[in-house]
């Protein structure tokens, strides 16, 4: 995939929606400039996930941007959305890729051992994590760090993104570790001023050369 469609990638969450319509939180973050979105709700049955998951779909479609389904790859392929993201405990990425053969596939990495086991699998791109110690996700495992991220960043032959507490204030060091990018939740949809948190993000990852980083639904 497009190195260039990682670069700001939002996962939702729907305890840190807090009662906001998550379309409508989506297509604001996606207009001020999220590269990529992940449909994440680790909690809802599997009806109420396709219905959102298509209601979802139909923005991010209208505004060019691709739509990763976590872990269910049942309900990505029943909502047509164009990927699926897994992580420790889901369906094994190769089950997934027979499953799914043309659609992009993201894997959750924490170790070398997890990224080897992603390339072998097929992935199109991985996300390393935890960066930083995050309260979003409780079963996260050790956190990385910026130097954790650039190892693991330095040995993978596949676009990647850091995810895990990645803050404004911290994001520049995820960034600088040489990811292609930075998938959050809560620093986005933990924010009252989606579209703000957005721009910040965005400013705390200035192109270097060699990176093209323009988001590509940007530049219609
Ligand atoms: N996966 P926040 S950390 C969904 O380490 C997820 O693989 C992680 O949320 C991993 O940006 C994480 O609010 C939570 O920290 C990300």
């Amino acid at each position: 995939m497009d190195r260039a469609t990682l670069k700001l990638y939002l996962a939702t969450d729907p305890v840190l929606l807090a009662g906001r319509d998550l379309c409508a939180v989506v297509e604001q973050a996606v207009t001020a400039g999220v590269t990529l979105v992940q449909f994440r709700d680790k909690t809802a049955d599997g009806r109420t996930l396709l219905e959102t998951a298509s209601r979802l779909h139909c923005v991010t479609r209208r505004l060019g941007v691709p739509l990763i389904v976590n872990d269910r790859v049942d309900v990505m392929l029943a909502c047509g959305a164009e990927g699926v993201h897994v992580g420790p405990g889901d369906l094994p990425p190769e089950a997934v890729r027979r499953l799914a053969p043309h659609a992009i596939l993201g894997c959750s990495v924490n170790t070398p051992e997890d990224l080897r086991l992603a390339i072998a699998a097929g992935a199109d791109y991985v996300g390393m994590g935890p960066a930083f110690a995050t309260a979003t996700k409780a079963d996260a495992r050790t956190v990385l760090g910026p130097a954790g991220i650039a190892e693991l960043a330095r040995a993978c032959p596949l676009p990647c993104v850091a995810i895990g507490g990645i803050t404004t204030r911290n994001c520049r060091a995820a960034w600088s570790a040489g990811v292609d990018g930075v998938c959050v939740i809560s620093a986005i949809l933990g924010q009252e001023d989606i579209a703000a948190a957005v721009r910040e993000l965005l400013a705390a990852m200035p192109a270097a050369p060699g990176r093209s980083l323009r988001p590509p639904h940007l530049d219609r």
